[in-house]
């Protein structure tokens, strides 16, 4: 198959997943055409029958607000009509499904050309519901060819906010299981805790719903009973706060905050325990990375991350804002040796049972088959 991709090419999950869901359809014998602003970050442009067409937005003084949605649906048409795309699967509902419909439009005199839109979370949740963009996702939504939601529980809420009708299939994220594998040595650690600390490690874009204060002061309670090190991996609007917070609580030296970081693959299965306190959370994908790498997650009760870690099991999950409750999940983490190494081989076991691409990249190509043939 011929297939146009187009995600957040920055830092976020809807853009890895994206972006790994290109490579893995590549591998598989698949064309794929990335159509983005820039080049996806976890993106490498040497893997065979990988394309990228960059959308270029040309400015004029005219335009306080440069109309990217129309830059990306000219080059959504102009690679469809020179790579003879069979369809356009869009990551994020808005603007890029309102992006594929128009080139579809453009398309339709000459055949047809649909498009598939996966809904990620923040689309739905939190951008969506804003009542500014309510109309255009629900429209959106309702003249996608085919529609897939990462979790059940975004599914649900995406059917009863935007009482949509359309089928939403879910196809949960997936993990490369042979990248992401667990590091028993943990040498790498010492690097961060050269007093052999056992490392808590946090990643994220920094957005307020990742709650990522709480990390800090989990780390503050953590360290009332064990020495830990908190490696904090992203960038976004909360970093300052937290960063202030660290000096406050006088926790400077247990702190690393490492910035964007291009292989989570190497920082994760350094660590013991992820930290993932967010206020919401349609699947949680950096979750499912620590279990793959042998890393216990320490969750918040929300959205879809019931589907994914299974309490007391192969993770925790405690109610949002609970840092106490976080705190002794962490603390009994990484003092019982017994506890850490049944949760994390179970953790590593879940994601290689339903998790890994094999199984899941199957019912993406199924779903385009379905939708092509309708
Ligand atoms: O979490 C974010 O703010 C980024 C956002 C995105 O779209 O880039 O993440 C959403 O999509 C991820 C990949 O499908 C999911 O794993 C995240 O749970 C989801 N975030 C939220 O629902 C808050």
């Amino acid at each position: 198959m011929n297939i146009g991709i187009t995600c957040y090419p920055t830092y976020g999950g809807s853009g890895i997943v994206a972006t790994e869901l290109g490579l893995e359809l590549a591998t598989r014998g698949h064309e794929v055409h990335f159509i983005t602003y820039s080049n996806p970050i976890r993106l490498d442009p040497d893997v065979p029958r990988i394309h990228y067409h960059e959308v270029e937005v040309s400015n004029y003084p005219l335009f306080q607000y440069p109309p990217y949605c129309l830059a990306l649906a000219s080059r959504m048409l102009d690679v469809a009509e020179s790579y003879d795309l069979d369809l356009l699967h869009v990551h994020y509902a808005i603007p890029h499904s309102i992006s594929a419909m128009l080139a579809q439009q453009m398309m339709a005199p000459k055949r047809r050309l649909p498009f598939i839109t996966t809904l990620h979370g923040t689309d739905i949740t939190l951008v969506g519901a804003d009542p500014s963009y309510f109309p255009i996702t629900k429209f959106s939504i309702e003249k996608s060819d085919g529609v897939t939601s990462i979790s059940e529980d975004l599914r649900k809420h995406t059917a009863e906010v935007f009482g949509v009708s359309n089928e939403i299939r879910v196809i949960t994220n997936f993990i490369n299981c042979d990248l992401y594998h667990p590091d028993h040595e943990k040498a790498g650690a010492l690097a961060y805790a050269p007093k052999g600390e056992k490392l808590l490690i946090h990643v994220s874009n920094f957005r307020p719903v990742k709650r990522v204060l709480d990390c800090i002061r989990i780390l503050a309670e953590v360290r009332k009973h064990t020495p830990a090190h908190l490696l904090m991996v992203g960038d976004g609007p909360d970093r300052g706060a937290a960063e202030h917070l660290v000096r406050q609580l006088k926790l400077t030296p247990h702190v690393s905050f490492l910035g964007k970081q291009n292989h989570v693959e190497r920082l994760i299965p350094l660590a013991h325990v992820l930290l993932m306190p967010s206020e919401m959370e349609s699947f949680g994908l950096v979750a499912l990375e620590a279990m793959a790498c042998g890393v216990a997650p320490v969750a918040t009760y929300v959205g879809g991350v019931p589907e994914l870690i299974i309490n007391g099991e192969n993770g925790f999950m405690e109610p949002v804002g609970d840092i106490a409750a976080q705190a002794a999940r962490a603390t009994e983490l990484l003092t019982d040796d017994a506890l850490h190494q049944r949760i994390t081989a179970a953790g590593r076991q879940r994601a290689l049972d339903v998790f890994c691409s094999e199984r899941i990249i199957p019912q993406y190509e199924r779903y385009y088959n379905q939708v092509l043939a309708r």
